[in-house]
């Protein structure tokens, strides 16, 4: 029995990779986590994203730092809608917080997210929570129907100021742009994507800053293909695998145990980065 999802929005996942668009939280709520974030990753360490330099690293894994970024990646709607597509026990792998200034250059280029993770199989899923409205004028993220279904297709590093992944990756694979369909967003929703399909989106033309956080799941059966040992947030169900070190949730905001669960997390994940090629440099 689906939790959230029903079996058609799952059959429509699994036959193309997405599923949008589907409520988190109301909008006051998530006002109030908008709220939070620029107050606590306002102050970016660089404030336009350039190809070849990591994002500023609060805006990294921000449910190490900060309780109120630990309850958002656990909200039991987006819990229930990830349990429907990889089952119910749930790690947290990697999040990252997607902040497009209004009026700015910045765009993300085709890409899957499976190419930069080293996790196999290929059963991460990504849940894209907007905080702000996410629509075709803010440059929300469109998706490729079906394109999951093409395995991992080659990435080249295409550089360029505005691209908003670290290194540039770019899908070298034909993309029909008309048929990319725009995971149109209110504040509160959330589309899920699938690690292998292939998506992008456009520079935000409007008026107001677009901001939404990318939280990858992966079923706990999951594994890191490279040497070195990473952790991971238990959010739903039983480890019974013991691929990851488990993560604390922090206690209070950015506290000295937060920053140090924090930056060993990072750390650790920009070790795994550099022993995979293509995970070097990740968004
Ligand atoms: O927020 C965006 O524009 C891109 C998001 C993305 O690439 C992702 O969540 O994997």
């Amino acid at each position: 029995m689906p939790k959230l999802l029903d079996d058609a929005a799952i059959a429509r996942y699994r036959a193309e990779g997405y599923a949008t668009p589907l409520r988190a939280v109301e909008a006051a709520q998530a006002e109030r986590w908008r709220a939070d974030l620029v107050r606590c990753c306002g102050q970016a360490e660089r404030a336009v994203s350039e190809a070849g330099i990591r994002q500023p690293s609060n805006r990294i894994k921000p449910y190490l730092l900060f309780p109120w970024a630990a309850e958002l990646v656990r909200t039991s709607a987006i819990l229930d809608a990830v349990e429907d597509v990889i089952g119910p026990d749930i790690l947290i792998f990697h999040t990252t917080i997607w902040w497009k200034a209004a009026n700015s250059a910045g765009f993300v280029p085709w890409h899957q997210d499976g190419t930069y993770f080293g996790l196999a199989p290929f059963e991460h899923v990504t849940a894209w929570l907007a905080l702000t409205p996410s629509n075709e004028e803010s440059g929300c993220v469109r998706v490729l129907p079906g394109s999951q279904a093409r395995g991992q297709v080659p990435h080249a590093d295409e550089k360029n100021p505005a691209n908003m992944l670290s290194r540039g990756q770019t899908a070298q694979a034909a993309v029909d742009d008309a048929k990319a369909v725009p995971m149109l967003l209110a504040p509160g929703e959330f589309s899920l994507h699938h690690t292998l399909a292939l998506h992008s989106s456009t520079p935000n033309r409007s008026a107001e800053d677009r901001i939404g956080i990318g939280i990858s799941y992966i079923p706990a059966s999951v594994r890191h293909v490279g040497p070195t040992r990473l952790s991971a947030t238990l959010v739903r169900g039983v480890d019974r695998c013991g691929h990851f070190d488990l993560e604390p949730r922090p206690a209070a905001e950015a506290d000295a145990a937060a920053r140090a669960t924090h930056a060993d997390s990072i750390n650790r994940f920009w070790v795994a980065s550099e022993g995979i090629p293509e995970m070097k440099l990740v968004h």
